[in-house]
């Protein structure tokens, strides 16, 4: 990749106010040896002892360094080439525990998205022709300090608000979450997490006492049974599946899909069961591990409550009513249960055809469940495991400062309010004592005209967010909306009245937390363009700007913040005390938590209660139940199909902003949006294969193609979530207890546009 504007000030843009910009980067970034001056002949050769053990050396024209990839949760290491200390190309690294050499496309093409030509490189502010036009940092900050003022004056504090991401690294979403609560008075932000993973945090809380997925990714090759539900591994985490791929016990793989998925084509068993029929299927597996006596009663004496309740609860679900509702022979569901019970190591793994669901906390708990009933957690090869999407979705859950307290501490509890300011050497009485509205709540308070002011920062609400038919307008609401992001073309930033160009991977440092709960280092090794500025740097400027840079002096560079985050983590089941710092890392192929101060990191592959005891105060994981509720939206003769949405291919990436930009990528997947229907429903609509159609639902219409295939049971159709039109026709509606929305169920109609 080029570079193509040298950016002399590298990262400190125009700005009367320079100050706040002198942070140093902590791994000495190729760029500031390079530029910041020369290597001494004795820090060449040894450069471990000087801390320059991450540099590439100067004028070594094959330096390479190794940094964790900036899509998907799996967390691979890929080895970037440098020359002059600039990334030129990137292998997947073959000496890290996640992937060992592989990588999926879109880790070979991660450098691609940098060099765009759209990339944002100078904010840009709406003028009083409606356009939106180049201004420099400080008009920028002043803009961006002197609007949300303005609003939190007039309409109080919580009229400003701010939708982030799972996809900066932890460093930054917990300065964006520190800034925000503690510095700026706002109380209410939110992320694309809740898209996402809300329904799992909320049943591993719930379950287990804290959001803590027990797993390693070892166990993908320990399992002789892997049970994969409505997660499409193949596509969604391709070299996790390479892992399964990898596991030497002949395993019985079963996916619980109601697609033939890549991954469910694959599988040794494959459950085709009706949409949202999964509860009462885990119910009735429970049903049937219960009356057969298929349980591990020491393993429920010892670690597990609510047996007694949730062995009632699930007597309704006989093989029959269950076989009724999900569309599985009650033979099929007993060879399941078998399968289960003959299991030595048996793996449970979930991702978003539970998680997106308006009963998926229950969904995701009848899974863990299933696991605590049988034993089946805590040991090599198991789990009740929630895999997560991206990159640093597991650093959002704990460091983002939005639904818990820094370090999965709690804002409701006094002694974690008082323990994280004690850290920070902040005012306890700063920091909130209740945590944020969820994103779809704050999105309604934009509509009644109680926030006023929003800042989006790394998402792309306008495209993913479910609610798209009020989005548009919801956005429009607002008084003041900036967006930060790598590209001002998504279609969220072409609404913004101010743009922030940010630096995106690659142009910054800072840790990753991948599902196995690992830390992974992403390091800089290309210059963002123009005045982009890493999200890191904005907040330092933010900060100064608004007035509390104070508060945050000591946070003067990822690494700085990664260690107070360390102090704020201590004692707690996330703890990672015992990281003293990146080199830590990047020695030691990444570091899953806890590693708590003190304690030495003997092995690599570690999973949680191992000794049995969850986070609960009596130390027992609780089973937690409740009766499936109907699809809000069933078919109907007007809207006869269920729609189901999801990942299309290994190739493309959510809304598109970064796969679309390379050419490599976008010859792997169809450029528009189409819909994959059952070849009887085809026939009974006479579509042919390719036909233009628009596919429509009681709240929108798209233009789609048609692509006729099995792998969709009738009844049912597909569409890929990457293309823009896609939450035109989804029904906003939500888990009660994550708001996590429910992206996979609505009824449509799909008509001949020719
Ligand atoms: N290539 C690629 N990889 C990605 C991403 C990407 O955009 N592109 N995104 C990343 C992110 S953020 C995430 S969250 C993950 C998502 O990873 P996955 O969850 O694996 O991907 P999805 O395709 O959203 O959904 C998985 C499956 O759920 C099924 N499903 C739908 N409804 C139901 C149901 O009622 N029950 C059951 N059992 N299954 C159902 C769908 O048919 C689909 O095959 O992928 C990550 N990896
Ligand atoms: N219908 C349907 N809708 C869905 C889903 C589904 O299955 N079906 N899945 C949902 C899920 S699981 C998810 S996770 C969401 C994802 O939805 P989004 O988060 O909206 O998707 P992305 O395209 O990943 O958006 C990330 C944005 O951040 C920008 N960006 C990347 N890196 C950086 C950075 O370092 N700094 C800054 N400031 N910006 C950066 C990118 O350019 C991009 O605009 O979509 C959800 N929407
Ligand atoms: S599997 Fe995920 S982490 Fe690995 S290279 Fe692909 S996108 Fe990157
Ligand atoms: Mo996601």
């Amino acid at each position: 990749m080029s570079i193509e504007q040298p950016n002399t000030l590298d990262e400190s843009p125009a700005t009367e106010k320079p100050s706040v910009l002198t942070n140093k980067l902590p791994i000495p970034s190729p760029f500031e040896r390079v530029f910041d001056g020369p290597l001494t002949q004795e820090m060449l050769l040894e450069p471990s002892k000087f801390g320059l053990g991450l540099v590439p050396q100067r004028k070594q024209p094959n330096a390479t360094t190794s940094m964790v990839c900036g899509f998907c949760s799996t967390g691979c290491s890929l080895t970037v080439h440098l020359r002059d200390g600039e990334a030129i190309n990137l292998t997947p690294n073959t000496d890290y525990p996640v992937n060992t050499g592989m990588a999926c496309p879109k880790g070979w093409e991660a450098l691609a998205p940098l060099s765009a030509s759209d990339r944002g490189t100078t904010p840009l502010l709406r003028n009083d022709q409606g356009a939106l036009a180049p201004v420099d940092w400080s008009v920028a900050m002043e803009q961006f300090t002197d609007r949300f003022k303005a609003i939190q004056k007039e309409h109080g504090p919580e009229s400003v608000a701010f939708l982030g991401t799972g996809q900066m690294p932890t460093e930054e979403l917990a300065f964006l979450g520190a800034l925000t609560k503690f510095g700026m008075g706002i109380k209410h932000g939110d992320g694309n997490t809740r898209q996402c993973m809300a329904t799992a945090a909320t049943a591993y809380k719930q379950s287990f006492g804290f959001d803590a997925p027990p797993y390693t990714y070892d166990d993908f090759e320990q399992s002789d049974v892997i049970i994969l539900v409505g997660s499409n591994l193949c596509i969604a985490h391709p070299i996790m599946w390479q892992r399964v791929l990898a596991n030497k016990n002949n395993p019985e793989i079963i996916v619980v899909d109601p697609r033939t998925t890549e991954t469910a084509v694959s599988a040794t068993q494959h459950y085709a069961i009706q949409p949202k029929s999964d509860l009462t299927m885990f119910y009735g597996i429970a049903n049937i591990l219960i009356n057969e006596d298929w349980v591990d009663h020491d393993f429920i004496a010892r670690n597990v409550n609510h047996y007694e309740e949730f062995k009632q609860h699930v007597a309704y679900f006989t093989p029959e009513r269950v076989a009724e509702a999900t569309g599985i022979s009650v033979e099929r569901l007993h060879y399941l249960a078998r399968t289960i019970e003959k299991g030595k190591r048996v793996s449970f793994w979930w991702t978003m055809g539970v998680n997106q669901s308006y009963e998926g906390t229950r969904t995701a708990q009848a899974i863990i469940n299933l696991a605590l009933i049988t034993g089946n957690i805590g040991r090599p090869g198991t789990g009740a495991n929630s895999i997560t999407g991206q990159c640093n979705a597991m650093g959002s859950r704990l460091y983002s400062n939005t639904t818990g307290l820094l370090g999965g501490h709690d804002f409701g509890k006094p002694e974690h309010r008082q323990k994280v300011a004690d850290v920070l050497g902040i005012d306890a009485a700063v920091i909130p004592h209740e945590a944020s509205d969820s994103y779809d709540q704050i999105l309604e308070k934009v509509l009644k005209g109680e926030i006023r002011g929003l800042w989006i920062l790394a998402t792309n609400t306008a495209h993913s967010w479910i609610n798209q038919n009020l989005c548009g307008e919801i956005l429009d609401r607002l008084d003041f909306l900036v967006v930060q992001d790598m590209y001002p073309t998504t279609e969220t930033a072409v609404l913004a009245d101010l743009y922030l160009p940010a630096a995106g991977w690659g142009e910054k440092d800072g840790t990753f937390i991948n599902s196995e709960r690992r830390l992974g280092l992403i390091k800089k090794v290309a210059r963002a363009p123009g005045q982009a500025l890493s999200d890191f740097s904005i907040f330092q400027l933010v900060a100064h700007y608004w007035g509390c840079a104070e508060m945050f002096k000591d946070w003067t560079d990822p690494e700085a913040v990664l260690k107070i985050l360390a102090k704020i983590s201590a004692g707690q089941p996330c703890d990672i005390s015992g990281i003293d710092g990146y080199r830590m890392l990047d020695e030691s192929g990444g570091v899953q938590w806890p590693l708590g101060a003190g304690h030495e990191l003997k092995d690599n592959q570690r999973r949680l209660f191992e000794d049995g005891k969850f986070y609960h105060s009596d130390g027992k994981a609780k089973l937690l139940f409740e009766a499936p509720r109907k699809m809000p939206e069933p078919p109907t003769t007007a809207y006869p199909f269920t729609l189901l949405t999801g990942r299309g291919t290994a190739s493309q990436w959510h809304t598109q902003t970064r796969t679309d930009k390379s050419s490599v990528l976008r010859r792997l997947y169809p450029k528009d949006a189409y819909v994959e229907i059952n070849p009887k429903d085809a026939k009974q609509l006479n579509l042919r294969p390719h036909q233009h159609v628009t596919v429509s639902s009681q709240r929108g219409r798209v233009a789609a193609r048609v692509f006729v295939t099995p792998t969709v049971q009738k009844g049912q159709v597909f569409m890929p979530m990457h293309y823009s039109e896609i939450n035109q026709l989804t029904l906003a509606h939500f888990d009660p207890y994550s708001r996590q929305p429910s992206y996979k169920n609505c009824s449509v109609n799909i008509v001949s546009a020719e």
